[in-house]
């Protein structure tokens, strides 16, 4: 079997998980499921970063021993996996020891290739970013850029890699394809970090109490980010099970938002080679999700809660919204208005519709039984969804297979929308009356064909849904043998198959009037 290795990245355990935390892990899992729904042995993980000097202060605050604030910590990241029905297969915190074990036989590995040197920084640091600036990247008085918070000015003695002696080969791997970056833009935005020359960075701190313990010194760590990339290959066993490793390493795909490319796509892969490690081949970097166009902060106290979100509309909504409605690589709404306009144009309307109207006439003018297709009864409208339907999987396979979500789902959508338009042009009630049974039975089969392919395309998206839409048509699909691309060929044989129409999907979201 195939294997595909996805991860997401691992968030910072300082606070509660936030809109975008769901966001990278939803659409990481669409495209885990899709993979495992097209055949593969999918291996897919996430998890907390939490040797930040963040998640030390904040346990110091409220007077706790940081493990013990990380475990309670992960705790609401590992549940919003669960909310949000994410199929992972790891969750990694780094402070569990067999990724110590993992850190510390990387840095040995890149110490024996002769690329760690002892220096003196002095530089500009963040403590959100965990990351070095320089002067002219601050802004104001000594202001990080990217939180608009006091910099530190850090003066000590630690440890550098010598990434400057990999980026010329790293922008050839780029440039050649052989370590992909995408979307295009963020490759771009890479190689030329890459040509304006990439300075060495350190890979320890010192004196700060809290991290892994850098070998061989007493009060040195190692830097949090260099220590946090690395649970991507403990995750697939290095430094614990080699058989393992072989079968997982490389990762297939990074993906991770568009504010850490640099530490992707620079950092890490140089760390790999110095170690003599494959390069993972992708690293895929998403947009930011916006509250009314303003990036979500605690500052402006506009950050949406996800779990609030879910248990609101539902995660197999909002999974739906995040894959239709921000287009993937670009940084997109996610609001109340905007959700509830997704949710009852085209869940509630489009979808949910079709289904009961379909289910609904099966079972009136069709005691519930599927009717078979006449050939010989087709007309033009029904030629024409037909076509679309056959149509359904090289359109939407195209696009999955660019994590293109929303251009895949248009192609469902359009299909069931098509299918929709059929039942109003057809009226299969007045077929019914004139007693036009093969045009009517036409007309119902196409229907019920057009579901079940749209539900096939909607499962890594909606599993939810999908399987509830299967078991309303009398499908004994089980999503964990399923091979989409199969099952997604036109013209099943429907004849007899017992249809349901059962409960409403996703009844309309009704706006509660407001008091005068
Ligand atoms: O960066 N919209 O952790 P993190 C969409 N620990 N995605 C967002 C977002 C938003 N508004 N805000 C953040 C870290 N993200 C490090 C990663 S990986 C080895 C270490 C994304 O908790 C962000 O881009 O700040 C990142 O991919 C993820 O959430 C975790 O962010």
């Amino acid at each position: 079997m195939k294997k595909f290795f996805i991860t997401t990245a691992i968030d910072y355990a300082n606070s509660k998980p936030h809109a975008g935390h769901a966001y990278e892990k939803v659409i990481s899992d669409i495209i885990a499921r899709y993979k495992r729904l097209t055949g593969y042995e999918v291996y897919f993980s996430t998890g907390t970063d939490e040797h930040s000097l963040n998640v030390a202060a904040k346990a110091k605050e409220l007077g706790l021993d940081p493990k013990a604030f990380c475990d309670m910590m992960a705790v609401n990241f590992r549940d919003l996996c669960v909310l949000y029905n994410i199929s992972i297969t790891d969750f990694i915190q780094t402070t569990e020891p067999r990724h110590e074990n993992s850190v510390t036989k990387l840095f040995g590995a890149i110490e024996k290739a002769g690329d760690i040197y002892k220096g003196h920084y002095e530089g500009w640091y963040c403590r959100s970013c965990e990351a070095f600036y320089t002067p002219a990247e601050l802004t104001g008085d000594k202001m990080c850029p990217v939180h608009g918070i006091k910099a530190d000015l850090i003066k000590e003695e630690n440890y550098f890699i010598k990434l400057s002696k990999y980026t010329d080969k790293l922008q050839k791997m780029i440039e050649s394809g052989e370590f992909k970056i995408n979307p295009e833009t963020r490759r771009n935005e890479v190689l030329s970090m890459l040509k304006q020359g990439f300075r060495d960075i350190s890979v320890s701190r010192s004196g700060t109490g809290w991290g892994i313990k850098l070998p061989g010194t007493q009060d040195q760590t190692i830097y949090v980010w260099f220590d946090a990339l690395i649970n991507y290959i403990t995750v697939a066993g290095f430094a614990a099970d080699d058989a393992r490793f072989g079968k997982m390493w490389p990762a297939d795909l990074h993906m991770i938002g568009k504010d850490i490319i640099k530490f992707h796509c620079i950092i890490w892969p140089i760390m790999l080679m110095s170690a003599g490690l494959e390069l993972p081949r992708e690293v895929y970097a998403h947009g930011f999700l916006l509250n009314k166009g303003e990036k979500m902060s605690k500052t402006t106290g506009n950050v949406v809660d996800p779990v609030e979100m879910a248990n609101k509309y539902g995660a197999e909504a909002i999974r739906y919204y995040f894959a239709a409605k921000v287009i993937s690589g670009d940084d997109g709404e996610f609001n109340d208005e905007a959700i509830k306009l997704a949710f009852n144009t085209d869940l509630a309307n489009d979808l949910g519709n079709l289904v009961s109207r379909s289910n609904n006439m099966v079972e009136k003018y069709c005691a519930g039984a599927a009717p078979e297709l006449h050939a010989e009864a087709m007309d033009d409208k029904m030629k024409a969804l037909e076509g679309l339907a056959k149509g359904l999987w090289a359109v939407y396979s195209a696009a999955m297979e660019k994590y293109d979500f929303s251009g895949a789902l248009a192609s469902v959508f359009n299909l069931t929308g098509a299918a929709n338009k059929l039942i109003e042009d057809e009226a299969p009630w007045n077929l019914q009356k004139a007693g036009k049974i093969m045009e009517l039975e036409n007309v119902l089969n196409l229907l019920l064909e057009t579901i079940r392919l749209a539900s096939l395309a909607l499962s890594p998206v909606m599993p939810v849904t999908a399987v509830k839409i299967w078991e309303k048509l009398g499908l004994g699909y089980k999503m964990e043998t399923l091979n989409i691309e199969n099952e997604m060929k036109y013209g099943f044989a429907w004849k007899g198959i017992k249809v349901s129409k059962g409960e409403a999907l996703f009844p309309r979201i009704v706006e509660e009037k407001k008091e005068k």
